[in-house]
């Protein structure tokens, strides 16, 4: 940075008639900052803007953030999952924040009137910018517009913060501002508002007549057949026990989104081809034509730990994909769906488990309601016995049929298996870890599930005791979890709870602890309480 050797005092200078400013050295680096951040921000709100008219999947920053969550090495999307769980997102785009914030300034402080590396900085933003909006999967060639409008916003602003453009020139110390500092605060706090307006106009427009407001007062189809009533019994009347139902608010979400997709039902279709008789594409009127199921599935995630609460079980209402798959003739030698969602994630199902009978559906509706978006509206796929990253597919708009020596879907890619089948798994829920409760009579009580095995049994051993067989609750089907309790007459002191079910295909819940990847965590929960 060029700072005048003899600093005089801030304002205008009287040795100059032309009003020249001098600005001293921490007023200039303070200035430089602010300049380096406002038109970082002023770039980023005209990327966000006109990726309103574009496509919300080519703005720049949400692009650059898929960018990163795709080719994240497995270490670190394990750590990231296992250390900030559901919010990992929040954490990458509040870093990434950090991090654009930390070069912005940068920018700003090496900004010269001959040599803009300041200006070449945000160029290069803008250029990655336009690399990642391509990689999207619905990239088109519209998706350059956010990028190219950010850099010519960023330099604009940096230009004319650093006094560079449109301010009169310091002959005497040709690097310095030009700007007095009323001019400096005028236009920087211009800029700022205008660039926090554009941003606040942006997400009013993009949220006006959108999915979500779609969403609101979508009418979802009726099924002809309700699903099974839910026994009161399959519920355990437990305090603290996990109900049989989950709510959507708290049903766990997962998936590599930053930006949750905004799709209308208008938009919506489904692609089918591939290895079938009869290529054929669905729309969302085309859904409302068939016959709609209703039918309750737990939902389980392959990154669920011994003890994990990344499972959930919902009613929902969809479209048998059997028939679907009827209608457009799989051919004998495919035995994979390979299913794309709308920002590009891909899962790869076997044909058999969708063929075979059991309640594989399109789904449409999650407890009453349309799906949520975080959740997959318009339409997804819900698999009994399959984890969700085989199965699950939110957002589905392309069905391949194919083969598993053909194609690897997005997790198979990253290390992961490859059919995904739910290993059983049970969980104490009751009394929470490290509780201290009084002696006499604890009911310990938990969840089980083995979706399509169904539980048999779920034992449970404290200290170095027996097993001891607990309580089922009434089983609504196989493909459900199933709530279970146990009376123990508990003496003081500290005490380890285990358990562990059995599925009824007679097979025993494996004793050896596993990671989830590469097919889902084994192991025996267990949890210390202290009796007082
Ligand atoms: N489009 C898309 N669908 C997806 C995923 C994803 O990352 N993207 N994740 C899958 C995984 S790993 C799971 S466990 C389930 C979770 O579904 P939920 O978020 O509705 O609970 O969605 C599946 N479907
Ligand atoms: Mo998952």
């Amino acid at each position: 940075m060029t700072v005048p050797t003899a600093t005089p005092p801030d304002g205008v200078c009287t040795d100059h008639p032309e009003g020249v400013t001098h600005v001293s050295r921490i007023e200039t680096v303070i200035r430089r900052a602010l300049a380096g951040l406002i038109a970082v921000g002023a770039a980023l709100a005209a990327g966000e803007i006109v990726s309103v008219a574009v496509s919300s999947f080519s703005s720049p920053y949400f692009a650059v953030g898929a960018l990163l969550v795709d080719n994240a090495p497995a270490p670190v999307r394990e750590f990231a999952i296992r250390t900030f769980g559901t919010s990992d997102k929040q954490v990458l785009l509040t870093g990434m924040a950090i991090g654009i914030a930390v070069l912005a300034i940068v920018a700003g402080l090496v900004e010269r009137r001959t040599k803009p590396f300041g200006s070449v900085l945000v160029v290069l933003f803008g250029i990655v910018g336009i690399v990642a909006a391509f990689q999207r999967p619905t990239a088109t060639a519209t998706y350059v517009f956010p990028s190219l409008a950010a850099i010519v916003v960023g330099v604009l602003v940096l230009r004319v913060l650093t006094g560079y453009l449109g301010a009169r020139r310091n002959a005497a110390a040709p690097e310095q501002d030009g700007l007095s500092r009323r001019a400096f605060v005028g236009l920087a706090a211009t800029a700022a508002v205008a660039a926090g307006g554009v941003a606040l106009v942006g997400r009013a427009i993009a949220n006006a007549g959108n999915a979500i407001s779609e969403r609101a007062s979508l009418k979802l189809p009726t099924p002809r057949v309700r699903a099974k009533a839910i026994p009161a019994g399959s519920n355990i009347d437990v305090p603290g026990a996990t109900p049989f139902v989950t709510s959507n608010q708290s049903f766990y979400r997962i998936d590599t989104a930053l930006q949750v997709p905004e799709l209308k039902t208008s938009e919506w279709q489904l692609r089918i081809h591939g290895m079938v008789d009869r290529e054929m594409t669905l729309t969302w009127d085309d859904l409302m034509g068939m016959q709609p199921v209703e039918k309750v599935i737990t939902l389980t995630c392959v990154s669920n730990q011994v003890g994990g609460d990344l499972a959930g079980n919902a009613t929902w209402i969809g479209y048998p994909i059997k028939d679907i798959l009827a209608k457009v003739g799989v051919q004998a030698d495919s035995d994979m769906l390979f299913s794309t969602s709308v920002d590009g994630w891909t899962s790869g199902t076997p044909v058999s488990a969708l063929t075979d009978g059991r309640d594989a559906i399109l789904a449409v509706g999650m407890n009453g309601q349309p799906l949520p978006l975080e959740h997959g509206y318009p339409v997804r796929q819900v698999v009994p016995g399959l984890y969700g990253f085989v199965s699950a597919c939110k957002w589905v708009v392309d069905w391949e049929l194919t083969r598993f020596d053909r194609k690897k879907a997005y997790w198979t890619e990253r290390g992961w298996g490859q059919m995904g089948p739910i290993k059983t798994a049970s969980r104490i829920d009751v009394p929470a870890s490290f509780a201290q409760v009084p002696a006499g009579e604890v009911v310990i009580a938990g969840t089980a599930w083995a979706q399509h095995r169904g539980i048999e049994k779920v034992e449970v051993r404290i200290d170095d005791g027996p097993w001891e067989v607990a309580q089922l609750a009434e089983e609504y089907s196989i493909d459900t979890w199933r709530q279970w309790s146990y009376r123990w007459q508990a003496t003081p002191g500290q005490h380890m709870l285990y358990c562990r079910a059995t599925d009824k295909t007679g097979q025993l819940q494996t004793e050896e602890r596993t990671p989830p990847i590469p097919g889902g965590a084994t192991g025996w929960h267990n949890r210390v309480i202290t009796i007082t």
